[in-house]
């Protein structure tokens, strides 16, 4: 069976990517950063199944800066399959370290990439690229040829990732793909993206466990689909007989406004009672019309977003409930 390889496993996506390549019968190794506080809560359910944990599934030690470790972990595994999902994601955090960001972010794809160009065995390669980097276009929906206008620290270096997978893939033949996606959420989505800060203070609000949320600008469209039918339209990327780029997107883009009211809803309640703003959320520039054109996903990887606002948000809510509902029978008891 294959054997993947994955960056940023312990995150969203590289949780439900796990799962489906378990699923489907593959080994996974999964790349870690090593910090003082273990952060894998996205992966219990499969370090409890006997079979699967330190059997088909391995974590390793490594930073993206770690060109030597990562190359010796890419030499022991021998993956058929590299999904590069790791890096700093988090746009507005991206102000406040730029840095940071482009060393992960692109300077950590391109030394992926170097090390790659050199294996006698090479693996099909996955960069999981985003719709920040056509920041303000001039076209919308964007599609793969759109060009790429970055108005963000994290669109530049994921528009300079993008780009050397393509170069890599045009120049020195590598089987290299950039999943360019849209936004993709889940009740796994970090607390800090806006989607889950909603869906939570939507649920402890109902709960009569808080009483405000505070958010940054209402004004932004986002083309939001869910995470899991994202990570399979990664996978069909690696099937297919030629490397490509392809955008990854419902096609339909919603304001923060509208996710707002799908959440509160969802719990009987009026959005616009609770929601104050703050402009320590606001960012210094934003990516305007960011919807994507999935055409070229749909055509060759038959691949369609099904989960889409309200239900997407319907999903995200009921889970939070479920959560505070048993943390608080925790405390109870
Ligand atoms: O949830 P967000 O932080 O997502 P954003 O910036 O679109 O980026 C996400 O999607 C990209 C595309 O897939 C990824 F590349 C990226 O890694 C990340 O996953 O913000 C969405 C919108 C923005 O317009 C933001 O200004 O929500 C607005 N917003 C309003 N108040 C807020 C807040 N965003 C956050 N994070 N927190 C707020 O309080």
């Amino acid at each position: 069976m294959p054997t993947a390889l994955i960056t940023g496993i312990t995150g969203q996506d590289g949780s439900y990517l796990t799962e489906l390549l378990i699923s489907k019968g593959y080994t996974v190794h999964g790349i870690v950063r090593r910090s003082s506080i273990t952060a894998r809560g996205r992966l219990d359910q499969l370090f409890h199944q006997e079979d699967v944990y330190n059997k088909r599934l391995f974590l390793h030690y490594a930073d993206l800066s770690d060109v030597t470790t990562i190359r010796r972990i890419l030499l022991k595994s021998t993956p058929d399959e590299l999904y590069h999902l790791a890096g700093q994601s988090h746009v507005g955090a991206s102000f406040e370290i730029p840095e940071t960001t482009c060393e992960f972010t692109a300077m950590g794809t391109l030394r992926l990439l170097e090390i790659l160009r050199d294996l006698d065995k090479q693996p099909r390669f996955v960069h999981i690229s985003s719709s920040e980097i056509f920041g303000r276009p001039d076209q919308s929906p964007q599609n793969e040829t759109t060009p790429m206008r970055p108005v963000t620290p994290y669109g530049v270096a994921k528009a300079f990732a993008t780009q050397m997978v393509t170069l890599y893939r045009e120049s020195f033949g590598l089987f290299a793909c950039n999943a360019i996606c849209y936004n993709h959420e889940s009740p796994r989505r970090g607390e800090s993206f806006v989607t889950r800060k909603i869906t939570r203070a939507a649920a402890a609000i109902s709960m009569g466990l808080e009483k405000t949320l505070s958010l940054g600008s209402l004004d932004g469209r986002r083309d939001w689909g869910y995470a899991p039918e994202y990570v399979e339209a990664m996978w069909r990327m690696l099937q297919q007989p030629a490397a490509d780029d392809f955008v990854v997107a419902t096609g339909t883009a919603h304001s923060v406004k509208d996710f707002l009211a799908a959440s509160f809803d969802a719990v009987g309640l009026d959005w616009e009672d609770f929601v104050t703003q703050d402009p320590r959320y606001m960012r210094p520039s934003e990516g305007t019309h960011l919807v994507g054109d999935p055409g070229r996903a749909s055509k060759s990887l038959q691949w369609t977003a099904e989960t889409r606002l309200p239900r997407l948000a319907e999903i995200m809510v009921q889970s939070d409930l479920d959560a505070l509902l048993a943390s608080r029978q925790r405390a109870d008891s």
